[in-house]
């Protein structure tokens, strides 16, 4: 008979441990109700990310039934166990998740998907909550902080972030959020500084205030990644967006008190087949500089929305045909071209926001383009190029950017460099700087892993320019654990660049800061309240997208 709270997906009443479930073989295992409420935990936390909650597959492969029970339990486990560097982390070697947790998440594959509830207005206005009002909020610049350039750091897995001075490297306030803020952005004024933890959870975080704190919080869904504000002249710190993974939706909201304003679903038709997706996620959102409209990445439809804002009670919004499994992107030097991946088919789409229309859809010469925000360079040869690296091979792409200087190798790969390996997730470089920094935070090698490669951007008109690998963990004099070199965010004046070490939750992490003339350790902040950094972002170069 069944033990006590048995999760039997289909059969409930049979109360059979060895029941036949279409598709499971014989012997599969069934899970108790605890052992599935916590598999359900691990894979919000872990997988539905790349995966999707249905899990249809986008960043990751689909893990519906069919295929988890065709490939059977040995082989999920181990595929856990060992990861790919095509970019499934090696959950198991890592030592991220001990050995009972992957036999869990590999029984818990062959079952059926929970599908969690809608979240509408009501829902949403539940949640919010203004803890200042604006009319009691300081109307100046109440501390003696260098705001421009503080860092807002993710501190992943204790749910909270760190704000850290540019100059001194001290930590000023830590700041409680949702779980695993995913990023930081800042109000056109620089004044708000908004957080979205992957619980959907937005944290409005008010940078004048004596120590600066949370001064309004929302909820807009169960899973989310994406949070800006509008950018346009005249709108500046009006509105702020966010988008879900689950439910598939975005919102827009006031932007000084996280009002939810109104709430715009994403399901409905692929591009191109024009059949139904019911979970097509929302992924980057950038604010555009030429017209009052937000960028918002559709990922699973393969459609850019511009969605304008001047008037949201009669919303118009630009649905442009680009690619499926859109994710991540940003704006070439000008501001005026979107970049952005369409990563599992390995293609960029440049989307003109002047005009309001695809430019160009390319392939990106290499398996999984995940640029982050990209990387802008002027190219020896080529004159202004962006960059992207890509998660399933060492390649990094540099795509021409200037139609008018360079028209024949505009939105064309003008180069492949080739780095440390596959796994890379971020390039960084600054107007600035001399240099290409591209990361590999998830390739299974921990040498890999632990290290950065640096081009020189004077030498990318030989052949095939050579890199500099940065050992930062060992630099960091960390030597517990697998910890993960990710994400180069540079300073405000462009001279440093701040590298996370982002190891397990109970060993010690730290940030490394490299001088970005002589690419030497410059210092190293490790404090006991840093668990899991991830994402860093300085406020000036993400407000006035300098990357
Ligand atoms: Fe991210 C950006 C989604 C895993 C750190 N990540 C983004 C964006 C999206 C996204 C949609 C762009 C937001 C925007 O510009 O509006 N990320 C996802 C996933 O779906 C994925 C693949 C799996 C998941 O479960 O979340 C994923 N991301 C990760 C991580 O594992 C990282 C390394 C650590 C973490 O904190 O979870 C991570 N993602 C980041 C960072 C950015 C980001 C640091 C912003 C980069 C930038 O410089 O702009």
């Amino acid at each position: 008979n069944s033990p006590a709270g048995a999760y039997e997906p289909s059969m409930t009443t049979l109360g059979q441990l060895n029941i036949e479930i279409p598709g499971r073989k014989p012997g599969d295992p069934v899970i108790s109700q605890a052992e599935y409420d916590k598999a359900n935990t691990i894979y919000f936390e872990r997988c539905a990310g790349c995966h999707g909650v249905l899990r249809k597959g986008a960043t990751g492969k689909a893990l519906t039934t069919d295929l988890t029970r065709e490939g059977g339990y040995e082989y999920l486990r181990d595929f856990i166990t060992y990861g790919s560097p095509a970019g499934m982390p090696n959950w198991g070697t890592s030592g991220e998740m001990t050995e009972e947790d992957v036999d869990l998440m590999a029984r818990y594959l062959l079952l059926e998907p929970a599908q969690p509830p809608e979240f509408g207005m009501a829902e949403m206005r539940e949640t919010w909550k203004v803890l200042v009002a604006p009319e009691d909020r300081p109307k100046e610049k109440m501390n003696d902080i260098d705001i421009d350039n503080l860092f807002s750091v993710t501190l992943r897995d204790s749910g909270q972030i760190a704000l850290i001075d540019g100059a001194t490297y001290e930590i000023h306030s830590i700041i409680e959020t949702g779980y695993a803020v995913h990023i930081s952005r800042i109000s056109a004024s620089g004044r708000y500084l908004m957080v979205i933890g992957r619980d959907a959870l937005i944290n409005m975080i008010d940078l004048w205030m004596e120590e600066p704190a949370t001064v309004a919080t929302i909820k807009i869904g169960t899973e989310a990644r994406s949070v800006e504000t509008s950018k346009m002249e005249g709108y500046e710190d009006k509105y702020a967006i966010a988008g879900a993974y689950w439910p598939p939706q975005y919102v827009i909201m006031d932007g000084d008190t996280l009002e939810p304003l109104k709430i715009q679903s994403t399901r409905g038709m692929i591009f191109d087949e024009q059949t139904y997706h019911p979970e097509p996620r929302v992924a980057a959102i950038l604010s555009s500089h030429y017209r009052p409209e937000f960028i918002v990445n559709v990922k699973e439809t393969g459609k850019i929305l511009l969605v304008d804002y001047s008037d949201i009670r009669n919303l118009k919004v630009t649905e442009i045909e680009a690619e499926r499994f859109l994710h991540d992107g940003g704006l070439d030097s000008t501001k005026r071209y979107f970049l952005t991946a369409a990563n599992a088919r390995n293609k960029i789409a440049v989307i003109d926001t002047k005009e309001g229309e695809l430019t160009a859809l390319l392939d990106s010469d290499g398996l999984t383009p995940h640029p982050g925000r990209g990387a802008n360079l002027n190219h020896p040869v080529h004159g202004p190029v962006w960059a992207t690296s890509h998660l399933g091979d060492e390649t990094v792409a540099l795509i021409g950017t200037d139609p008018e200087g360079h028209p024949d190798e505009a939105w064309t790969v003008v180069q492949q460099l080739y780095a440390m390996g596959g796994g890379s997730l971020f390039v960084k470089s600054h107007p600035t700087s001399e240099h290409l920094y591209v990361d590999a935070p998830l390739n299974p090698d921990a040498e890999v892993s632990g290290s950065v490669a640096v081009f020189k951007v004077s030498e990318l008109g030989q052949e095939e320019p050579e890199y500099t690998v940065l050992p930062i963990v060992e630099w960091a004099g960390i030597t517990e654990g697998q910890p993960r070199v990710v994400q180069g965010e540079f300073n405000k004046a462009g001279n440093e660049i701040w590298f996370s070490v982002w190891n397990a939750a109970d060993l010690t992490s730290a940030i490394v800061v490299v001088d970005d003339k002589t690419l030497q350790p410059k210092h190293v902040i490790k404090d006991e309240r840093l668990i899991t950094p991830t994402g860093k972002f300085n406020v000036y170069n993400t407000r006035a997208d300098v990357y």
